[in-house]
């Protein structure tokens, strides 16, 4: 069993930050231990200065004080920029591994913002975005073009004001779309909407748009790395800084 054979078992769970993605990984835990044995990679940005995580990052999961629900959970961070470019490539070998030792679920949260991010998500199959209410600069993962890759769009925090009004104008962004993506309400404080959340996502089906945009973004990531693991990247480097070699003849040579 790997990334490629596990329809319906890798999820996405991307959203800005604070939006509540990790408290809701956090209820969905809950509900789904330890019937489905569920692995968190958790894709962080880490500030440059500290190399810590930032906000939200630091939220513990609950669940994990309960022995019986956190034998069934692997939990791990993966920083993004500790390793550069190669953190989709980190997340796929993991997730992989994880398919293997028979984890039956894998969730992939990450911050929705950045190529390297965009492509962790893409190794999911199902992809869910996490929006709250507006903060008065609009709906995040439209500004980033996310919402083509959704499957599924969730708005926490339904217990503050303002989170109905992301869904009316939610509902008024997809409304041109031909299949839109289910948007679910939840509170991830309150626990509303978390028995539908989890059944949705034990049920979803993946959008054709959204298959095609993860499509996309994999096959940039493979040949990516088709360009970086060939051993002469380095040195090809260096001879289009000091020798003066074109780009194009660079790129002919390195996936020749
Ligand atoms: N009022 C309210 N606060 C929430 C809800 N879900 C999360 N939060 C709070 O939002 C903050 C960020 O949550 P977190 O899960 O770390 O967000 P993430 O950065 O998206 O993973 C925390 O202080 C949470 O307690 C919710 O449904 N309602
Ligand atoms: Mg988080």
């Amino acid at each position: 069993m790997t990334v490629d054979d596990a329809d319906g078992r890798i999820f996405a769970i991307t959203g800005p930050p604070g939006v509540g993605k990790s408290c809701l990984i956090d209820a969905i835990l809950h509900k789904l231990t330890p019937e489905f044995s569920v692995a968190v990679i958790a894709v962080d940005p880490t500030s440059p200065l500290s190399g810590g995580a930032l906000l939200g990052d630091r939220i513990r999961l609950t669940v994990l004080d309960d022995k019986e629900k956190s034998d069934s959970i692997y939990f791990r961070s993966v920083a993004t920029r500790s390793s550069s470019g190669s953190v989709p490539s980190v997340v796929k070998s993991l997730t992989n591994y994880l398919l293997l030792q028979s984890f039956d679920i894998v969730i992939i949260e990450t911050v929705g913002a950045g190529q390297s991010e965009m492509r962790c998500a893409a190794i999911a199959n199902r992809f869910v975005i996490v929006e709250g209410p507006a903060r008065g600069d609009g709906i995040q993962a439209e500004k980033a073009g996310l919402l083509e890759l959704a499957d599924l769009i969730v708005v926490n925090k339904s217990d503050i004001e303002g989170s109905q009004k992301v869904v009316n104008d939610l509902k008024v962004s997809l409304s041109i779309n031909q299949d839109p993506p289910q948007i679910i309400s939840t509170s991830a404080t309150t626990g509303e909407g978390i028995d539908n959340l989890v059944e949705s996502l034990l049920n979803l089906e993946e959008r054709e748009s959204s298959k095609r945009a993860r499509y996309r973004q994999q096959l940039m990531m493979a040949h990516e790395s088709v360009l970086v693991n060939n051993p002469n990247f380095e040195t090809i480097i260096d001879r289009i800084s000091q020798e003066g070699l074109g780009i194009e003849e660079a790129l002919r040579e390195l996936i020749e």
